[in-house]
């Protein structure tokens, strides 16, 4: 009886862990999708189990399992999953830190996971962290009865079943809610599935697919791509989750100081002509020799000739925009009605807009931060005064105006790389948007400035890639690069911090020169 007893608890122990586990994956798919993130936690892992698996393996498997590869390797993790949590629930009969020592390492795999993604953002770890809570929680939930029974054996009687079914009624609820909370989630990811679906198949007619100009790249290794493709591109976004717009629910009003209000639809502003053109965009958070910065191929309509439509009325001096998810920033009237080509874009690198990068339209303006200008999935324009309203950034001290500063970087060698002595090509990126770059120059050691050679852009809204040959001796040496743009201002070496309005100083590194 008492055996019995203790083979039935032990399976009681595992259930309790899978019941848990299964609640935590469920939360934090819910939470993946409540967000909007890219990636649940779960599928993170499955990406990098295929990153991890030998090319040949995985051809064979995609091979044999066609479209289904995917979800079968889901499954399959979920049933190792299973097991593992299983035996968390067993180890919980012992002691109370053993399951929370797995539960906390599968979090760490699952957060490991993660970070593997291309461009992730804090928000993408809350699934994790949700999943990890949930387990703890419902892990204590479903064994305590059992902890209170295995404390009492001499109860087995009746207060035993008593504590037996308040086990049985605990682990029920908490894998119901699971169930109930997984599908909860499939629902609210619906929007953003949809969505990406919509964005796939949509064709934009005088889109075209971008050519590296010739010459842009300086072809040395190292240097970042000329053109940054999609995935690639860093990510900004203050809301919590992601808005998911499907383009016939989209629209764009302009109104304020104009003569008349307009309001467009997608399709109204996918049947104008689009322009297209190179344009690097760049984060005011961007430190010195940092990597918030990318270079994209943008289509678009331009905002100028909408604006010229609504007539602007004298006085304006700014333009309020708006997001769907009520971002706003407050962007110079000039900027938007000069030559430069200020685009609200639909596509990015020959394809729509990523959800991500404000699908299904935003804005892009040459030579002005993200942060007073590139609002992603816009759906308002204000012409205004700045004397009149503050925006999402400058009510948080960050400076009202923000053209892009004059700044270049050093992208091989990489800081503290060991290099054979001699002739070194130090290369890289400079950038002065709408201005355009003039010079670079590296200077070893302090010495004196030494000018690089430029690979050509195809205007002036573009990054540059450039490159410079230095002699060096072997030892320790710090290398510096500064740009001149093309009204001779030289970038400065004043060291300022991002706030409020954009980080300034020369981009330094170390090296190492041995002798071969
Ligand atoms: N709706 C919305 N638009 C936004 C932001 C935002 O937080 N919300 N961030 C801005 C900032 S600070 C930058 S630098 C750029 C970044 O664009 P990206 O994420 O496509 O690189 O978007 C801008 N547009
Ligand atoms: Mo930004």
């Amino acid at each position: 009886m008492r055996d019995n007893q203790r083979v039935d608890t032990s399976r009681s122990w595992s259930l309790a862990g899978l019941a848990a586990g299964l609640a935590g994956l469920a939360t934090s798919y819910a939470a993946a999708n409540a967000l909007h993130v890219k990636s649940s936690p779960l599928v993170a892992v499955a990406d990098l189990v295929i990153r991890f698996t030998p090319g040949v393996i995985a051809e064979a498997a995609i091979q044999r399992l066609g479209r289904a590869d995917k979800p079968l390797l889901v499954l399959g993790v979920i049933v190792v999953l299973a097991l593992v949590f299983a035996w968390a629930g067993r180890l919980a009969r012992r002691s109370w830190w053993a399951p929370t020592i797995v539960f906390g390492a599968l979090a760490a795999a699952g957060a490991g996971a993660v970070a593997a993604l291309r461009n992730q953002q804090l928000v993408d770890f809350v699934p994790v962290a949700v999943g990890l809570v949930t387990w703890l929680v419902c892990l204590s939930l479903v064994t305590d009865p059992l902890r209170t029974f295995a404390g009492h054996p001499e109860e087995v009687a009746p207060s035993g079943g008593h504590h037996r079914r308040t086990f049985l009624i605990r682990a029920g609820l908490v894998a119901g809610g699971a169930m109930a909370v997984g599908l909860l989630g499939r629902v609210v990811g619906r929007g953003r599935r949809q969505v990406e679906q919509t964005r796939q198949l949509l064709k934009l007619n005088g889109v075209t697919s971008p050519a590296v100009p010739d010459g842009a790249r300086i072809g040395v290794k190292g240097v970042t791509p000329w053109q940054t493709h999609s995935d690639d591109f860093y990510l900004i976004h203050a809301g919590i989750s992601v808005p998911a717009i499907e383009p016939h629910d989209w629209s764009l009003r302009i109104h304020g100081m104009v003569d008349r209000e307009l309001v467009l639809t997608y399709e109204d502003l996918v049947s104008r002509e689009f322009t297209e053109g190179w344009v690097t965009l760049a984060c005011v958070s961007n430190e010195v020799g940092g990597e918030l910065i990318g270079n994209a191929w943008w289509s678009g309509v331009r905002v100028a000739d909408l604006l010229a439509e609504a007539g602007v009325r004298a006085g304006a001096d700014a333009v309020k925009q708006t997001s769907h998810d009520g971002w706003t920033c407050g962007t110079p009237l000039e900027a938007l009605t000069d030559d430069r080509n200020a685009l609200l874009a639909v596509a990015m690198n020959g394809r729509p807009l990523p959800i991500d990068h404000g699908f299904p339209v935003r804005t892009v303006v040459p030579g002005l931060y993200g942060y007073v200008s590139a609002t992603k999935w816009v759906v308002d324009l204000e012409v205004t005064r700045f004397d009149d309203f503050e925006a999402f950034w400058t009510e948080k001290g960050w400076s009202e105006l923000g053209p892009i500063k004059l700044s270049s970087r050093i992208d091989v060698p990489s800081s503290g790389d060991d290099v054979p002595a001699g002739d070194v090509a130090v290369a890289g990126v400079a950038w002065a948007q709408h201005t355009g770059i003039r010079t670079v120059e590296v200077a070893v050691d302090g010495e004196a400035w030494q000018e690089a050679e430029l690979a050509p852009t195809p205007g002036v809204d573009t990054w540059v890639q450039w490159v410079a040959h230095v002699d060096l001796e072997p030892g320790d040496h710090v290398l510096r690069v500064r740009a001149t743009d093309r009204d001779g201002t030289v970038q400065t070496g004043v060291v300022a911090q991002p706030v409020p309005d954009g980080a300034t100083g020369w981009h330094e590194i170390q090296i190492s020169v041995s002798d071969e």
